[in-house]
């Protein structure tokens, strides 16, 4: 297949999503929203599989934050327990500022995520104006981390070769991307889109996918099949099958690690993904004195 793909990679990147900034606390009690909670799930993932986390913050009163201190401790907490690469959400949740978002990359994680276009988000719409995309995308170069570009929809694919024909290759020099399936109001969780995003992806790109709700399964399969990566979590599914709530993330990780294994490429390690995601070895980068 062209674009993203061309040799199918020897193993499967697998990150997770524990948390999001769309389900309430109340409506979820297994949803991890501490401190304590979103490390020991981010302990428990990287034992089943994981290589990355993407982390959202929730406050004392278990809401969406970005509060920036918020996001430092965590990012020094995730780093003191697990290996995973630290990948803070920049996109937030719906009702979070611009100037907010950018501001993420003040608290120095590995990594970020990057929506590259506005997408219908349900009833509410997920703003990612060019003006605010390229300033992210600039920030990220000039503070040393690593993007990883979500695409929600096939429009983003086509912004995503703007972003990087206007303003050269990521910090790390790799472009990732994620294919995030299944919105109410984005690219449908199907295996005909997935291909056909894939398709579009710039020459030597890496890619993963999730499908949202009742699309995971059928998403991780087609990633699988198409030489792709994998994330799942609970910001992205709630159920683990026909009436079967999620128990916890670490399930979600278990599951895309078997998967993984039985198509043969098996999970890869963070120290790999780092290698693949051209993400610096912490200690060399504490040596080097980047931070
Ligand atoms: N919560 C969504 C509005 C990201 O993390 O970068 C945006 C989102 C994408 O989850
Ligand atoms: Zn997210």
């Amino acid at each position: 297949m062209a674009g993203g793909t061309g040799r199918a990679p020897r193993a499967t990147l697998i990150t997770v999503a524990p948390t999001g900034a769309e389900t309430a606390k109340a409506d979820c009690p297994a949803l991890p929203v501490t401190l304590d909670e979103l490390v020991a799930t981010a302990v428990a993932c990287e034992a089943a599989g994981a290589a990355v986390v993407h982390v959202h913050v929730r406050g004392a009163d278990t809401r969406p934050t970005l509060d920036p201190v918020v996001l430092r401790d965590t990012v020094d907490a995730l780093r003191e327990r697990t290996s995973l690469v630290v990948q803070l959400s920049t996109g937030g949740s719906v009702r979070d500022g611009y100037d907010a978002r950018l501001a993420v990359l003040d608290a120095q994680p590995d990594a970020c995520s990057l929506t590259t276009g506005t997408v219908d988000f349900g009833d509410d719409v997920f703003l990612n104006p060019w003006p605010f995309v390229s300033e992210l995308y600039r920030r990220s170069q000039d503070a040393g981390v690593v993007p990883e570009f979500e695409l929600f929809d096939l429009g983003h694919v086509e912004r995503l070769h703007r972003l990087l024909d206007g303003h050269g290759a990521p910090h790390g020099g790799h472009v990732h991307c994620d294919l995030v399936m299944g919105v109410p109001g984005g690219m449908p969780g199907t295996a005909a889109a997935l291909v056909a995003a894939v398709q579009a992806l710039p020459q030597g790109a890496t890619w993963s996918a999730t499908g949202i709700g009742r699309t995971t399964l059928p998403v991780a399969l087609a990633a699988l099949s198409a030489g792709g990566h994998l994330r799942v979590g609970m910001e992205d599914t709630l159920s683990f099958g026909p009436r079967r709530p999620v128990r916890d993330n670490a399930e979600l990780v278990e599951r895309a690690a078997r998967l993984a294994e039985l198509a043969q490429r098996p999970a890869m390690a963070p120290a790999e993904a780092r290698g693949m995601l051209g993400i610096e070895d912490r200690t060399t980068a504490i040596q080097g004195g980047a931070r």
